[in-house]
């Protein structure tokens, strides 16, 4: 035990390099470019230099950067080489610009509690960046306001709302953005807004008063500078910065950093259960992440129960059962099972309490209902959307679509040189603004995603015909209210909705378009109305940018929407596949529109086939591959869901063809139990992955419907847990769901400006930083990767939801 402690001790004195190349001693974390800027979308906050305080990452961005509060677009450095130097506790990065063919060196050395962090040149900062190129470090807004801080003797307050103070300067001054796009609209003016600094100075010490995001950092040699850089975009962090001295080669700038410790320090164990509750048969395994340090590794864990007469009473009580590390923690787990009688419970594990959840045969009945009553309609294109008092947006995009002209593009489209249609670039292309649902925290319409939409609703709509009516549509009015039935199902009428943007793409362009999307940034990072992002006039390059024509229909800002247009053979034949369910499924209810569905899909099917056997395209075989799949746990996993999809179209034979796969993908599903203590697959990418979580668990659903002496009922329930708050990091539900005692509070949802969610909305889950860290922040909505709720996924919700609800229905 002597050992032991002074071990423990030791370790808690100095911040060490360990063998996973970062800085660390209990409680403190200090990562170097273990996460690197090459992302998708430039500036994504989650690289450079980090600290994770005490659990939590509240510092990232350590970089030269040449702004002062740098936004998404604006340039980010390319690391060119990582030297990790274990003797002498050392990482030294090299980052370059090849804009500017700027060069520099960082070098962060462990001195005691703290880090050095020194910036080297070998050729001074060019001309064109002096004054702009600075060491930048960010702190996570949400960690720090409202916190004190001291600059040299001087004390502050960091603001709840960025109220600072800015200048404007001349356009050409300003580095320039990522692609040469711009973030902003400048009005004319031709400057762009600088942030002045909140305080300047040689220490600085942030919060003062939270011992747990305490940091000191002091330099000699160069003025520190604390900006707000929520001044230019709602995503901006804090940031701290030193110029880099004009002129100069080597050591130019030092700081010391010091991340405070609290000693002894050990996270509070992380309680996985599900917020929705538990039926009372199905399995009831709770999930505790534990610090490496706690000493309660194998302790008993409890069941109570809160009964109706105020008192409490230990339903069960039990050891917990190791599973061992996964990343940084170590894992228990806590099975209840055995309790059935329904009820309010909570599970406590030493001093940790968790909030209470039900166990009732009822818990799944309402799981999607904030999906299809609230976040789907909330997301209709081209329509006023209002509930009760509050409207949730205009009439978006009422002067339509502009073909777009050969471009580039920041939401990673492209639109090549010719068009592939008979229109010529930005010329008006007639009749796209009409259905179709917004793609996510962005408001363009995704082609591929909205195909998916629809086959979503058209499989929730034919396996379970589900009648619910909680929204009233009318496509002639371009109107949506929320709680108002109007005798019509809402789901055939959202699958009517995403068809009638799809099919207006077919007739009017010929094909389906990549995307409908933003032809400006300074209108793509839009955060209110939707109906407000455009001017809703037709843009007139005739006139002066901000003129409106005499008849008030035209004017001269460039903000129309485009169309991309270049021709895909394979989206057609996906779009011809779900124009022909679609004409299925709403014969008889909008036959005309059915018709229209059912000649694009002919058209389509026999133009994409012809153009497929040209040399221009590959021929798709995937559809041709038949029997091969059957065989390889990766081959199944992936085809299994088209297989069991047909089913309903075949006969016995094939479905006994089938089930040497569907024993294969049991295997499949227990696999997991090895590979994570959560049983689901885990994505590791920047995207967190709910999308591969959602199709496991509608797979494992519908393999149990088809096959359940195969796959066991009690598999049905691994995705809900994970979803509903089993987990890792926190134990709130990823699904603002309806039954949830704690869903996130959130989500990168189009209000998130707002700190708020649109009910329904499901988050992406865990976003995992290299080389150990599971993250999801549920006090910063602005991180897409673990909050953004995307069409695609939350119908995708639906299917599961609707699936899982249908399986556990009391019979
Ligand atoms: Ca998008
Ligand atoms: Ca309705
Ligand atoms: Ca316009």
């Amino acid at each position: 035990m002597l050992v032991l402690a002074s071990v423990v001790t030791g370790y808690a004195q100095d911040l060490t390099l360990n063998d996973l190349e970062y800085f660390e001693r209990q409680g403190v974390n200090v990562l170097v470019f273990s996460n690197s800027f090459n992302g998708g979308f430039n500036d994504e906050k989650n690289s450079g230099i980090e600290v994770i305080h005490h659990g939590v990452r509240t510092v990232q961005g350590g970089a030269i950067r040449l702004n002062n509060t740098p936004e998404q677009w604006d340039l980010v450095p390319k690391m060119t080489s990582r030297k990790v130097d274990k003797e002498n506790g050392s990482i030294e990065v090299a980052l370059r610009y090849d804009d500017y063919d700027f060069d520099s060196r960082i070098v962060v050395t462990a001195k005691g509690k703290a880090v050095e962090i020194a910036v080297w040149l070998d050729k001074p900062v060019p001309a064109k960046l002096a004054g702009e190129a600075g060491l930048n470090i960010e702190f996570l807004p949400s960690q720090y306001w409202l916190k004190t801080y001291q600059m040299d003797n001087r004390l502050g307050r960091f603001p709840r709302y960025a109220t600072s103070q800015t200048i404007t300067r001349p356009n050409s001054e300003k580095p320039r953005q990522f692609k040469g796009f711009k973030t902003y609209d400048d009005r004319g003016t031709n400057r762009f807004v600088d942030p002045l600094p909140l305080e300047t100075g040689h220490r600085m010490t942030v919060a003062t008063d939270a011992p747990e995001r305490m940091i000191s950092i002091s330099s000699d040699d160069a003025e520190l500078k604390l900006y707000d850089g929520r001044m230019l975009a709602q995503n901006g962090w804090f940031v701290l910065r030193s110029v880099l001295p004009a002129g100069k080669t080597g050591k130019v700038v030092t700081w010391t950093v010091e991340p405070y410790a609290i000693p002894g320090w050990i996270r509070e164990p992380n309680i996985g259960f599900s917020q929705i509750g538990y039926t009372p048969e199905q399995p009831k395994v709770a999930v505790i992440e534990l610090d490496k340090n706690d000493p309660m590794q194998n302790g008993s864990a409890s069941l109570m129960r809160l009964n109706p007469d105020g008192t409490t009473t230990e339903a069960y009580r039990s050891g917990v059962k190791a599973w061992g590390p996964y990343y940084k923690y170590n894992y228990v787990k806590f099975d209840f099972s055995s309790v059935r009688q329904p009820g309010v419970y909570y599970i406590q594990y030493g001093k940790t309490k968790t909030n209470d959840f039900l166990i009732d045969e009822h818990v799944y009945d309402k799981i999607t209902d904030a999906t299809t009553d609230v976040w789907v309609p909330i997301h209709m294109n081209h329509m006023y959307v209002t509930e009760g008092y509050r409207t949730w947006h205009g009439e978006p995009f009422k002067e339509g679509y502009l073909q777009a002209p050969e471009s580039d593009h920041f939401d990673l489209h492209r639109q090549g040189k010719n068009t592939d249609t008979k229109y010529k670039p930005y010329e008006l292309i007639p009749g796209l603004n009409v259905g179709g649902f917004f793609d996510a925290g962005d408001f363009d319409i995704e082609t591929g995603s909205n195909i998916n939409v629809v086959q979503n609703f058209i499989r929730t709509w034919e396996l379970f015909h589900p009648q619910r009516d909680e929204t009233f549509v009318s496509q002639e009015q371009r109107y949506v209210e929320l709680h108002r039935p109007d005798g019509k199902p809402d789901i055939l009428q959202f699958i009517e909705h995403g068809v009638l943007n799809l099919v207006a793409q077919a007739e009017q362009i010929g094909h389906m378009s990549s995307t409908l999307s933003n032809s400006v940034l300074d209108n793509y990072h839009h955060l209110g109305d939707a109906a407000s992002i455009t001017d809703g006039l037709h843009y007139d390059p005739s006139l002066k940018p901000y003129e409106v024509s005499a008849d008030g229909k035209r004017s001269g800002t460039p903000d129309d929407m485009w169309a991309f247009t270049n021709r895909n053979p394979r989206l057609d034949l996906q779009a011809a596949g779900v124009f022909t369910s679609a004409a299925r499924v709403l014969k008889g209810f909008n036959d005309e529109l059915a018709d229209r569905a059912q000649k694009q899909a002919d058209r389509l099917r026999q133009e994409a086939t012809a153009l497929q056997r040209g040399p221009r395209f590959r021929r798709d075989r995937q559809a041709e591959a038949d029997n091969d799949w059957l065989t390889g746990l990766g081959n199944v996993a992936r085809n299994l869901q088209t297989a069991l999809d047909s089913i309903p179209m075949k006969d016995e034979a094939y479905k006994q063809k089938l089930r040497p796969a569907v024993e294969k993908y049991n295997e499949y599903i227990h696999s997991f139990d090895k590979q994570n203590p959560y049983g689901v697959p885990i994505g590791l990418g920047n995207w967190a992955g709910v999308n591969a979580v959602l199709n496991f668990g509608i797979t494992v659903n519908y393999a149990h419907i088809y096959y359940p002496d195969i796959v066991s009922k009690d598999e049905v329930y691994r995705v809900a847990n994970w979803l509903y708050g089993c987990h890792p990091y926190h134990n709130y539900s990823f699904v603002a769901v309806v039954g949830a005692a704690r869903p996130k509070q959130v989500f990168y949802g189009n209000n998130r400006a707002d700190f708020s969610a649109i009910p329904g909305n499901v988050a992406p889950g865990l976003l995992f930083r290299k080389p150990d860290h599971f993250e999801n922040y549920d006090d910063w909505p602005f991180l897409w990767g673990q909050n953004e709720g995307t069409i695609a996924g939350n119908t995708q919700y639906v299917i599961f939801g609707s699936s899982l609800k249908n399986i556990v229905a009391p019979k």
